[in-house]
């Protein structure tokens, strides 16, 4: 038998040992800094995935590895039983961030999506009168929002959903980016709340309307409906501001004061909340919200430890002190007018789009093809990482922390690949 490769070891092992419930690109990763990761082979790529939007920051970034080094080393987890010394802290320092009376931590986006439809419903049934059996959230086609069995629920991806039935009742769907669908669904009965993500990622990097989102609040408050916004992957700095319902303002704080601000009533975040190193997720509200859950009513063994604590508040720190929406956008531009001269000049990419640095673009082939899986293993042997959705695009997120010269050449990288198609 030949000797196998360190790589074709490490994935023969994950093969016959691991759950196959994912398929990866056939590199083995073992070391990060900043924008870049090496594998086991000692090769160095651009990390164009940043671990879907989590290591915004860059990996391994040393404040927040010195931040939990001291920490872990001070005390780790004590459960809500007790009180932590660094919760109470992590709670201001969201509030202040974020501007809302509360915050409720816990540890997955999927969590924090569960935890904010059950404040939903119970704000549905306690504040608005609605009944239990009768109360109904709108979420929108081609949604992603997690993987537990409520979540799925309420999916239109087949992989996701099918074979995991029976399915949570209560959530209507609608299309995305319409707002006639989304009056008409406000107007049906005892409706109590309307989730969305304010770009689609998993749809490949949606971007809808300039006014859906504002709009859609507007019509929700006019409904008495809450407006609920999964900013797990667009949230912390990754679409050039702060938050993504900040719109097109790079300001870091204080969103409020600015014209293009829309509040949601419940904002979810996730993965970048921690830079990657912890999973460390929330969920913010105002007092007569988030005052419906009361103890005993929800919770988790980790949410709120001290680690994850101390790790988000540094995890913010980064984002503003090195000022990460602002260079979210100022690449993302350069990163867009980079594709879009790649377009003008070739047929094999139809388009981009995007804002800041969460992007993609449509590889003009049918999303049966393998054309954009081929690609992005070209990319990986060229350097750069990326992974495709739904067959034919090809999403592009690295870290925040990235400089001009290092897009510059990873521009290059890619259309030095396209060009090998
Ligand atoms: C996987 C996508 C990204 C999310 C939004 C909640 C969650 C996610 C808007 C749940 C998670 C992930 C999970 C990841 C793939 C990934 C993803 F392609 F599926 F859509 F990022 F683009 N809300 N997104 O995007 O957060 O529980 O995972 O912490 O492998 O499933 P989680």
């Amino acid at each position: 038998m030949e000797t196998m490769t360190r790589t074709e070891e490490l994935i023969a092992l994950e093969n016959q040992y691991g759950a196959h419930n994912y398929h990866p690109l056939p590199v083995v990763l073992e070391k990060g800094n900043g924008v870049h990761v090496w594998d086991v082979e000692g090769k160095k790529y651009y990390d164009f995935l940043s671990a879907y939007s989590a290591v915004n920051q860059g990996h391994c970034h040393p404040h927040l590895v010195e931040t939990m080094q001291r920490q872990t080393e001070k005390l780790t987890l004590t459960s809500r039983a007790f009180y932590n010394a660094e919760l109470g802290k992590f709670d201001k320092f969201m509030s202040d961030f974020f501007n809302f009376d509360k915050v409720l931590p816990m540890n997955s986006g999927a969590e924090a999506v569960e935890t904010a439809l059950k404040l939903c419903r119970k704000w549905g049934h306690e504040v608005k009168g609605v009944k239990e059996t009768t109360g109904k959230i709108i979420v929108c086609d081609q949604n992603f929002h997690g993987r537990t069995t409520t979540i799925i629920s309420f999916s239109s991806d087949p992989d996701a959903k099918n074979g995991y039935g029976p399915y949570t009742p209560g959530f209507e769907m609608i299309p995305y980016n319409d707002l006639d669908a989304l009056e008409k669904a406000l107007d049906g009965e005892d409706v109590i709340g309307f989730m969305v993500e304010p770009i689609q990622g998993e749809a490949g990097v949606v971007v809808p309307d300039a006014d859906y989102i504002p709009k859609a609040a507007a019509m929700c408050k006019e409904h008495n409906v809450l407006f609920i916004a999964d900013e797990v992957q667009t949230g912390i700095a990754r679409t050039g501001s702060l938050l993504r319902v900040c719109g097109d303002c790079s300001c870091e704080n204080k969103c409020e004061q600015q014209a293009t601000y829309t509040r949601p009533d419940i904002l979810i975040l996730g993965k970048a909340l921690s830079g990657g190193m912890y999973p460390v997720s929330a969920v913010l509200a105002d007092d007569p919200i988030m005052l419906c859950i009361q103890p005993g009513q929800h919770g988790s063994t980790f949410g709120g430890n001290p680690i994850a604590a101390q790790v988000a508040m540094a995890a913010l720190e980064v984002v503003s002190n090195e000022n990460l929406a602002q260079n979210a956008r100022k690449l993302g531009e350069r990163f867009r007018a980079g594709m879009q001269a790649i377009i003008d000049k070739r047929d094999l990419v139809s388009l981009v789009r995007g804002r800041g640095l969460l992007n993609a673009i449509v590889i003009n082939d049918s999303p049966d093809s393998k054309t954009a899986w081929n690609i992005c293993v070209r990319l990986a042997e060229n350097g750069l990482l990326a992974k495709p959705t739904h067959g034919n695009i090809i999403r592009f997120a690295p870290p925040l922390v990235m400089t001009e010269e290092q897009m510059d050449e990873c521009i290059a990288i890619i259309e030095k690949t396209l060009a090998e198609f």
